[in-house]
């Protein structure tokens, strides 16, 4: 059977530490029993809160413990969201993944976050949020308003994960997961390479991921983008096949997920993103920026596509969510 979740860390190790044709031919015959192979799914990123967030994750740009010289931005206005998400659905976004720089939501931001979900969805975007930490009713209440997917990563492997973040623990990142299963929201969860972590903990990483109980139907590799003042600044660069590799692993360990090329694609060439896209990654964040930093922006990107003859993933199922919204209204007036 392919898809399972119950992989052996020993499995993926075997798996990972193959001759690199083998693991990305592997990778790509099992892509294309899943997926259409030319089709790549295109969300916008947008930060909604910016900087001075109480976490110490050393890879970030807003963690207020280390002096980035980002310039912080309080929440921004729904109106100003809409505009930005009505301009990524021109440009052929299907998804609009909306960030804060928060430990957690505070009460007093519910009201703020869902009225942005309900004006979002109501575009005919699918909509994913990413605000950190959250308890179970405030899962509930985003996939109420309409929430279709909620990212929070698991980052790195269990053991690694205290050398990378000191305000939070892993299970408090396998807490909020289960909240976000439990309210019946998608789950969007990956991690990050070139850490200065080991393979061992790239592994361990996918075999945390991959063996969740619903595995996780969107799974962003970012690609550290170092951060001048924080302590990861000058972190030795990760050779891009390592990358690939776990990207390989991903999607032959989770063969339905949509593995997603995250940060750190502005800093690599066109072929490494086609051996990545061979690997089995079908998704991308498009737009000139992530939530701090530089992305490869619409005209690159249009570029690309062209060049390996891919086309960007239509919305599957918003507009029929909105026919059928629209037929219970049209009932419910009789
Ligand atoms: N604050 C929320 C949280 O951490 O859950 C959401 C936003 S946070 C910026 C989302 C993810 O972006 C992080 O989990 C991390 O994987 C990734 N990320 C942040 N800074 C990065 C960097 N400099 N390079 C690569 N990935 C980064
Ligand atoms: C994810 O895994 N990557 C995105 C999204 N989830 C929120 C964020 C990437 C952020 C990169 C650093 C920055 O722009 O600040
Ligand atoms: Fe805060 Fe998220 Fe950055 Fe960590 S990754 S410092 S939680 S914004």
């Amino acid at each position: 059977m392919l898809h399972r979740n119950d992989w052996t860390r020993q499995e993926i190790q075997t798996l990972y530490q193959q001759p690199f044709l083998d693991l990305v031919f592997q990778a790509q015959q099992i892509h294309r029993q899943f997926f259409k192979p030319n089709e790549i799914q295109v969300s916008t990123l947008l930060s909604i809160k910016t900087g001075k967030c109480p976490e110490d994750c050393k890879y970030c740009s807003q963690s207020a413990h280390y002096d980035s010289n980002l310039e912080a931005e309080k929440r921004i206005a729904v109106e100003k969201v809409i505009q930005e998400a009505k301009a990524a659905r021109d440009l052929g976004s299907t998804r609009f993944c909306m960030g804060a720089a928060w430990r957690n939501p505070h009460e007093r931001d519910m009201p703020y976050v869902l009225e942005m979900v309900r004006e979002v969805k109501a575009l005919g975007l699918e909509t994913c949020m990413t605000l950190g930490m959250l308890n179970a009713d405030q899962a509930t209440r985003l996939k109420d308003a309409g929430l279709d997917y909620y990212n929070h990563n698991l980052d790195t492997s269990r053991e690694y994960y205290p050398n990378i973040i000191s305000t939070r623990v892993f299970d408090d990142r396998l807490n909020t997961l289960q909240h976000v299963r439990d309210a019946g929201l998608n789950i969007c969860s990956g991690g990050i390479v070139g850490l200065g972590e080991s393979e061992h903990d790239r592994i361990g990483l996918i075999h945390e991921l991959a063996t969740l109980p619903i595995q996780p139907k969107s799974v962003p590799i970012n690609l550290l983008v170092p951060i001048q003042g924080t302590p990861l600044e000058h972190t030795e660069k990760l050779d891009v096949i390592e990358w690939i590799r776990t990207i390989a692993i991903a999607r032959i360990t989770m063969p339905k997920s949509y593995i997603r090329l995250s940060a750190g694609r502005e800093s690599l060439s066109d072929s490494d993103q086609a051996l990545a896209f061979m690997a089995g990654a079908n998704s991308i964040f498009s737009g000139e920026k992530l939530l701090t930093t530089p992305n490869a922006g619409q005209g690159k990107d249009q570029q690309l596509f062209g060049k390996l003859g891919l086309r960007a993933e239509k919305a599957k199922t918003d507009h029929s969510d909105l026919a059928i919204d629209a037929m219970a209204e049209l009932i419910s007036a009789d």
